[in-house]
């Protein structure tokens, strides 16, 4: 017989939010095919080129409105709820900048990679939230002063956010479910080996094996809108 699972921790990576119309990464039409991850996800490319940093995420960011969360999102709210009522718990820990899964319901969300609807001022350290386009001419709204206001994202060669939270929460765990990433950006993609080492049990639900798919010990492929729900229902019983 074995132990129910109830504390769970996710890892979601942009696989989650493909069918909701997001683009990928890394897969052939992703955002690396079309820009260099060093023009525009790195403070060397921000300082280099602000006016192109600005456009890349302002792009992004004018497209969330348009997007919905899909099955995949609303199942992960679902389990979290689920497991609440049966005195669980779910620590969702994201790669991902857009906001579909706080618009699915999910409650207990770490974006370690930053937030696209927020800002942050790199001459005061305001965080704020931004649904508008952002430019070097933005004035920041707390210390009044232009020029500094960045997207509130983690950039390459930046620490990522909460990882203290994140590992806590792994430690603890039944199990550690990878959602939708590549498992080729660190320290997220360390997270299963960590949990592994932990004795936890980690299980990988994506389009397709990850670069770290060797790490998991149980896996389910293909589009994250079945393989979401499919599973969560298994859990929810
Ligand atoms: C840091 C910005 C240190 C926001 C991003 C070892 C240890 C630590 C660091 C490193 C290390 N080795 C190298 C590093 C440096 C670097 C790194 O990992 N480089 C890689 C390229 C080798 N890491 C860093 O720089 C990190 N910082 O280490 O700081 C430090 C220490 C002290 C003091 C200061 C600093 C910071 C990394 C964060 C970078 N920022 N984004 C934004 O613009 O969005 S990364 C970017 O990649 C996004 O955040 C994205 O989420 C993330 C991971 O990509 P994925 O989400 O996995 O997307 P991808 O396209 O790759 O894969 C999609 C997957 O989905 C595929 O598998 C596909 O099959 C699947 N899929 C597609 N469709 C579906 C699907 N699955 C299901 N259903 C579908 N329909």
């Amino acid at each position: 017989m074995t132990a129910k699972t109830e504390n769970i921790v996710i890892l979601t990576g942009s696989g989650v939010s493909a069918e909701s119309g997001v683009a990928t990464f890394r897969d052939k039409d992703g955002i690396w095919a079309k820009y260099d991850y060093r023009d525009v996800a790195t403070p060397e490319g921000f300082a280099a080129n602000p006016d192109l940093v600005h456009s890349f995420y302002n792009d992004r960011r004018r497209k969330l409105p348009s997007v919905e969360p899909n099955a995949a999102h609303i199942a992960l709210a679902e389990l979290e709820a689920g497991l609440a009522a049966r005195g669980g718990g779910l620590t969702l820990v994201t790669q991902n900048v857009d906001d579909l899964h706080e618009r699915a319901g999910s409650k207990n969300i770490l974006h370690m990679h930053g937030e696209l609807g927020k800002a942050t001022c790199a001459r005061c350290g305001a965080v704020c939230d931004c649904v508008e386009d952002l430019s070097v001419d933005h004035g920041c709204s707390v210390c009044r002063q232009n020029g500094g206001m960045r997207p509130y994202v983690v950039w390459f060669g930046e620490m990522p956010r909460f990882m203290d939270e994140a590992m806590d929460a792994i430690l603890r765990a039944d199990l550690f479910v990878s959602i939708g990433t590549s498992g080729s950006v660190y320290p997220a993609a360390g997270f299963a080996g960590e949990a592994r080492a932990a004795g936890v049990r980690a299980m990988e639900l994506n389009l397709e094996p990850s670069e770290n798919a060797y790490v998991f010990e149980d896996s389910r492929y293909g589009p994250a809108t079945k393989v979401v729900p499919d599973w969560v229902r298994e859990i929810l019983g």
